[in-house]
């Protein structure tokens, strides 16, 4: 058994008990997967908590269900990272979808989920889901006016994941998506990382013109409360009242529709540092 860290900033952690499953240095990182008695199996890139067996579908769902309900018909779809699969699982849990785009940097990724993480990778193999082993940056500068829903599925703001939170891959994913397209993107914990939120939904504001912040709590992210940022420029995201026999249909745990039906209420904090970005 081992002690491991994820420093969260340098006075604050999350420490758990576990023993190690593997260690693996990539091209690109060191993935490690660990064995806790609480979260069952966890998947560490770069020392970064990603996703854990027990609390992965609360990320998951509510990356991938808001931005596919207020859809109005999602048949193409873009996940840039998520090479753990699960937002692929969550995705193709909606009839409409005809084809799902895996972009993933990192092919070790997904070769260590779908060993140890059956539960999460288990769609990686559908028929409708390609994978393309690439840099997002550059993957979607080729796909003009072709997708409907592009979620990024990014690990924290360091290293190759950086740019995904910049304005200029904010204009590249708005020329990929079609009309009535929608951009969600995980923008990391209001409290712990507010610099990285407010400069992602500021960057994502000057590119779209609705853009809405929501928020899910995550026990084995930082601070537990994160926050998506989702966008249009066609699609009115605040109104809720939209596709809602679509969300009854879904098979979720977490995202239902009380969650949809308030999905912008935001603490007072949160609206004050929007405000302000
Ligand atoms: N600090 C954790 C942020 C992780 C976001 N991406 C997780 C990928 C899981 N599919």
């Amino acid at each position: 058994m081992i002690w491991f860290t994820e420093h969260w900033t340098e006075g604050v952690g999350l420490t758990v008990k576990a023993s190690e499953v593997k260690r693996i240095k990539s091209k690109y990182q060191e993935i490690l997967v660990l064995d806790t008695p609480e979260f069952g199996k966890m998947l560490i890139l770069d020392g970064l908590v990603q996703t854990t067996e027990r609390d992965e579908f609360i990320y998951h769902e509510m990356l991938a269900h808001p931005g596919m309900v207020m859809h109005p018909n999602p048949e193409r779809i873009l996940i840039i990272g998520g090479g753990d699969g699960g937002t692929v699982r969550e995705v193709l849990k909606h009839r409409s979808v005809k084809e799902v785009h895996l972009c993933e940097i990192d092919e070790e990724v997904i070769l260590v989920s779908e060993k140890y993480f059956p539960t999460i990778s288990e769609k990686l193999k559908d028929p409708k889901v390609k994978i393309f082993i690439e840099d997002g940056n550059s993957f979607i500068e080729e796909k003009k006016d072709f997708y409907d829903l592009i979620i990024m599925d990014s690990s924290d703001p360091v290293g190759t994941s950086q740019v995904l939170f910049k304005r200029e891959f904010y204009e590249k994913v708005k020329n990929s998506l079609r009309k009535n397209g929608i951009m969600v993107a995980q923008t990391e914990s209001p409290i712990l990382q507010e610099e990285y939120f407010s400069k992602a939904f500021s960057e994502i504001r000057k590119v779209f013109r609705n853009v809405g912040v929501y928020l899910a709590y995550i026990p084995t992210y930082p601070s537990g409360m994160w926050s998506f940022t989702i966008a249009s420029d066609f699609v009115d995201i605040k109104d809720t009242s939209q596709n809602t026999a679509r969300l009854k249909e879904l098979k979720t745990k977490y995202f239902c529709d009380s969650i949809y039906a308030c999905l912008f209420s935001l603490p007072k904090f949160i609206q004050e540092i929007i405000r302000k970005s």
